[in-house]
């Protein structure tokens, strides 16, 4: 199954978390990294603390959903991430956002799409920057296609991260 993971984190060394959750998710048993965006700094929303920076990683996985979700649970308490609530900054975030056109509806644990990734330019921005190559018609199930979508989040700030150079030792 082709599955779209988010990845966010505004904590620490932001950028240093996403990479490292990139690795990390390219090793789970059961998953092959296809390919993972470029980084982008975003404007917190409906979230508070510094800029964020999110990318997306399409997967193939053999995984089922809720197998996936433990797996990126366990990512995220790699980089010791805690929940004091809702949408409190994060040393690391992992969605499930898209499971081949799969809807799973078991709230509160996993829903599928993603609820309100529809509506974030920091979602689909990077989604729309892999869906070109690997799913240039990609719909979200309940929502329509990818390009109509991201014609609505037009408005929000999203910058493109330069690629990390060799010389960037940190
Ligand atoms: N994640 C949230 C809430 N708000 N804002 C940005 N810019 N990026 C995120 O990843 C993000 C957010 C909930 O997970
Ligand atoms: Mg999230
Ligand atoms: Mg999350």
């Amino acid at each position: 199954m082709l599955a779209w993971i988010g990845i966010g984190a505004n904590l620490g060394d932001a950028r240093a978390n996403v990479l490292d959750a990139i690795e990390r998710l390219a090793l789970v048993c059961g998953v092959r990294m296809v390919r993972a965006s470029s980084l982008y700094r975003t404007a917190p929303i409906d979230s508070s603390g510094d800029d964020y920076v999110n990318a997306v990683a399409a997967i193939e996985t053999e995984l089922a959903p809720h197998a996936l979700l433990v797996a990126l649970h366990g990512i995220e308490q790699a980089h010791g991430r805690e929940r004091p609530y809702r949408n409190a900054p994060r040393t690391l975030d992992l969605d499930l956002l898209l499971y081949g056109d799969v809807t799973v509806n078991d709230a509160p644990t996993l829903v599928v799409p993603h609820p309100r990734m529809h509506e974030r330019a920091f979602v689909l921005v990077p989604l729309a920057e892999l869906a070109r190559d690997l799913a240039p018609e990609l719909r979200i199930p309940g929502h329509g296609p990818l390009a109509t979508l991201l014609l609505g989040v037009a408005g929000q700030a999203i910058e493109r991260l330069p690629p990390a150079q060799p010389s960037d030792t940190a």
